[in-house]
């Protein structure tokens, strides 16, 4: 045997026992350079290849390629083994990229309307005031003018914890408290949930209320109107109109329920021909109930004869509904997020 072919072979078995023993990219780095690299061991002998006896270059040179082959070969395994024990390590961390855009939340359209409600009010000098939604009988109907028995109470579909614990049905009682700590003059807006055992189509157990009230020497219905009349305005814009229906609270006198003109077909009655949709063919909106204080309410609390006060209240979800022409009330509990992100 020629004494390259044995250096070849002899190559071959060192190289084969080498990669083995490999486990790191960078000593097989090291191994290529050592052997297949341009001033490697292999080159070494294959530069004896030009000063070869003619006869013998042909063989000896195919030794040479199988011995570079077998070589190469064993250096794309080991590549290989080693890159396949990383594949599930993580890519580094590329810098580079733009960041992931956080999902933002936004507030539900309940939550936006009771919150510009309350804005326009305290821009007038009302306060805001929240209290229990588990409320004592007293203030939802004994201190409002709603005595045991009184039909109102049928009215109010009310969820009784005990005989003298409750869910609030209305936000009133929040009012009746405030009186009750704090002598005239005041103004007060009391926004939050209310609870009855109703529910269909039109009405969910759990809904929202915003109420009002104000308390003085000498106040007059006028200043009533007024003060809902500049809420219409900033609410639905100026040129919605106004009107007082007269109606019936226990706890006002005299009482009334507010419409305003309809926000689609701009009090005509009617759109395209045909009677309108939401307003029903009257041009007209219900928007909240409202009246003087009823002198028994003041009595209740405390308060001097000679107080005069106006109270309000609207419902949120019926004002949500009119404002962004929302047609199922529904929708606001369903969370359905093609719904809810289409208030910005
Ligand atoms: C409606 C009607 C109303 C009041 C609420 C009130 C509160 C006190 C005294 C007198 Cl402490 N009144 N609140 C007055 C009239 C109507 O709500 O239909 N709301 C959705």
């Amino acid at each position: 045997m020629h004494v390259m072919e044995e250096e070849l072979q002899h190559l071959v078995t060192s190289a084969r026992a080498e990669a083995e023993a490999i486990g790191e990219p960078a000593q097989l780095e090291e191994f290529r350079v050592r052997y297949l690299g341009r001033k490697g061991l292999l080159s070494g002998i294959l530069r004896g290849l030009g000063a070869l006896p003619a006869m013998d270059k042909p063989r000896l040179g195919a030794k040479a390629n199988e011995a570079k082959a077998a070589i190469e070969e064993l250096y794309a395994a080991k590549n290989a083994a080693l890159g396949a024990g990383r594949a599930h390590v993580r890519p580094a961390l590329d810098l580079s990229l733009p960041g992931r855009q956080p999902a933002h939340g936004r507030s539900h359209p309940i939550s936006r309307v009771m919150r510009e409600t309350c804005a326009i009010f305290a821009a007038m000098g009302f306060d805001i005031a929240e209290g229990p939604n588990v409320e004592l009988d007293y203030y939802n109907f004994e201190a409002l003018n709603i005595p045991a028995h009184h039909p109102a109470r049928d009215m109010h579909d009310t969820f009784y914890v005990t005989d003298s614990l409750l869910l609030r049905t209305h936000t009133s009682p929040m009012q009746a408290r405030i009186m009750e700590k704090q002598q005239p003059p005041l103004r007060v807006v009391a926004p939050g949930q209310v609870y009855r055992c109703d529910s269909d189509i039109t009405h969910t157990p759990m809904f929202h209320q915003v109420e009002g009230f104000l308390v003085d020497k000498n106040v007059s219905f006028a200043d009533l109107k007024g003060v809902l009349a500049l809420f219409v305005n900033k609410m639905f814009g100026s040129g919605v109109g106004l009107r007082f229906r007269p109606s019936f609270f226990p706890f006002t006198e005299p009482s009334a329920e507010a419409d305003i003109s309809c926000i689609l077909c701009s009090g005509k009655g009617h759109r395209n021909g045909e009677p309108c949709r939401i307003c029903k063919g009257t041009g007209w909106l219900e928007i909240l109930g409202c009246g003087m204080v009823d002198p028994n309410v003041f009595a209740a609390v405390g308060y001097p004869e000679d107080s005069t006060g106006f109270a309000f209240g609207l419902g949120v979800e019926r004002i949500a509904m009119l404002k962004y022409g929302i047609t199922d009330l529904r929708m606001f509990y369903e969370n359905d997020l093609r719904f809810l992100t289409q208030f910005a």
